[in-house]
């Protein structure tokens, strides 16, 4: 079972769940979902426009009681990405709000129903969520994350964290990737402890949440590096249990920031959309800055260098592979790009370049594909956006790149040789296709891309 806590017989407690200003009991979270999934009761696969509020939490705990395939979709969607996603994931309506412009039936979601109708057991290999995430080129990927991987990978992460029903977590992260919405959604409900959602992780709501009782914090580097400076806010978080980062590389310095003003050194943590979480320091053992921790129960994880395996010296630098019951097992549609990263034997290649020391200490080194940025914990694809750039009247030609930013981890810079235009109407047409979170900080206007001696973009040499 899922969630062993979430039946109408749980002992209650009050407040489960607040998501900004707005609060659910056990039981009326229990009532209220149960009432959603009578609704969908039947359906394959509906979406969830993802906003962080209560109707999304009824939405996908909806979904799951039902056994119907949620696919949350990231708020500001532009266009070209809503389209994909909604086709891709053959997405049958809309569950709660909807885009304004949708031609798919919307299923509204009744914040006062109540059920408590029992649904049959739903079985493990079903797939609860239909996760999209970008690669190097091309629109994002499917990735359908079956409910025994969430058990899989919570109940590790639990162990890894010592997690339990006494735990309350805060955290203001976006409910539709793996860090917010398995981890900082489904976690909290399956341990049987309370969620904080503070709707923006600014370090201020942060801070307001130790007053509401948060034991246990998530964050991306960016928002631990805003929390470290703003004193006063990250003071307060010195009466929790526990501070943990993940989904981006967390810079030393913001490491000792946080511990200096807090206490609390920052568990560290390393996963990806396909393979949920595998690595991390544990509650019990050493936080070693710049390093992110063990295989988690169940994991193993091997470094190699072509067919070979390197040894874990904390020194040979190779690719990461990983295996452990919380991975995912394809790509959505994709035979092609499933075949290139889950291997025959089982382990997942992540396209990261890592060390393991003789304790098994991981330290992510960095990635292999320069295409694929990290900018405030969210990866997007160079491809991507360079796609959507030449689909603009006055671009011929484009590259994109990440640089480093001392905010988001990597800025996107894009640069541009075409006709006169403005930066912003070339920025706004990237949100307008894409989300926001992909747009080009900065537009470069050049002559010409440097290229080699086959004509390919030489994106080293850009910057
Ligand atoms: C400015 N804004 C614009 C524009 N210019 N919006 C649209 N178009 C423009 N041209 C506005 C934004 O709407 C926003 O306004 C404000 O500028 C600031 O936006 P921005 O700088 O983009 O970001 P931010 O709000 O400062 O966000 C930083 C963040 C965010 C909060 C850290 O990047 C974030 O939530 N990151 C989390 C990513 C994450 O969860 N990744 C997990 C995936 P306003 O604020 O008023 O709306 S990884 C994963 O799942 C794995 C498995 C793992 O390991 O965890
Ligand atoms: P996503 O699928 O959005 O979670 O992105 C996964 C990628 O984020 C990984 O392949 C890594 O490159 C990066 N990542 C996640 N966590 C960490 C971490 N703790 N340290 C370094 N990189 C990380």
């Amino acid at each position: 079972m899922l969630f062993p806590t979430l039946t109408p017989n749980a002992p209650d407690l009050p407040d489960a769940i607040t998501v900004g200003d707005e609060s659910l009991s056990r039981e009326d979270l229990v009532g209220a979902a149960t009432a959603v999934a009578e609704r969908i009761y039947g359906a394959r696969t509906v979406a969830v426009l993802a906003h962080p509020s209560i109707d999304t939490v009824l939405s996908i705990v909806g979904c799951l009681i039902a056994g119907v395939t949620a696919v949350p979709v990231p708020p500001d969607s532009g266009t070209k990405e809503l389209a994909h996603i909604l086709t891709d994931s053959g997405a049958q309506a809309w569950l709660g709000a909807a885009p304004d412009d949708s031609t798919l039936p919307v299923i509204p979601v009744r914040r006062y129903a109540r059920s408590w109708h029992g649904h049959p057991q739903i079985a493990g290999s079903a797939t609860a969520l239909m996760l999209y995430t970008s690669g190097t080129t091309g629109l994002p990927k499917g990735v359908p994350i079956t409910r025994d991987a969430i058990a899989a990978g919570l109940d590790a992460l639990a162990d890894a964290w010592q997690w339990s029903s006494d735990d309350a977590l805060a955290h203001g992260l976006p409910l539709f990737h793996v860090h917010g919405l398995i981890l900082g959604m489904l976690g909290p409900l399956r341990r049987g402890g309370r969620l904080i959602h503070t709707v923006k992780p600014t370090a201020d709501r942060y801070a307001a949440a130790a007053d509401a009782g948060a034991t246990m914090y998530f964050g991306v580097p960016t928002v631990w590096a805003r929390v470290g400076a703003d004193q006063a806010a990250a003071q307060r978080l010195s009466s929790a249990r526990l501070l943990v980062s993940g989904s981006a590389p967390l810079p030393v310095p913001v490491f000792e920031t946080i511990r200096d003003l807090t206490g609390h050194e920052l568990v560290e943590r390393y996963g990806m959309t396909e393979t949920m979480i595998t690595v991390s320091t544990r509650a019990d053992g050493e936080r070693r800055p710049g390093w992110v921790g063990l295989p988690l129960n169940g994991v193993e994880t091997r470094l190699r260098e072509g067919d070979s395996d390197l040894p874990h010296d904390g020194e040979s630098v190779g690719d990461l592979h990983v295996r452990g019951p919380m991975m995912a097992r394809e790509y959505l549609n994709q035979p092609e790009k499933t075949a290139e990263s889950w291997l025959s034997d089982g382990f997942f290649a992540t396209g990261d370049v890592a060390v393991i020391d003789p304790d098994g200490m991981h330290r992510i080194v960095g990635r292999r594909a320069t295409d694929l940025i990290k900018s405030g914990g969210f990866r997007i694809g160079a491809g991507e956006i360079e796609t959507v750039l030449l689909g603009h009247p006055a671009v011929t030609e484009v590259a994109v790149i990440g640089v480093p930013d001392d905010d988001l981890g990597q800025r996107i810079i894009a640069y541009v040789v075409g006709e006169p235009v403005s930066d912003i109407e070339l920025i706004d047409h990237v949100t307008t296709e894409l989300s926001h979170h992909k747009r080009p900080r900065e537009i470069r206007f050049v002559d010409a891309l440097p290229r080699n001696a086959m004509g390919k973009v030489q994106k080293k040499l850009l910057d």
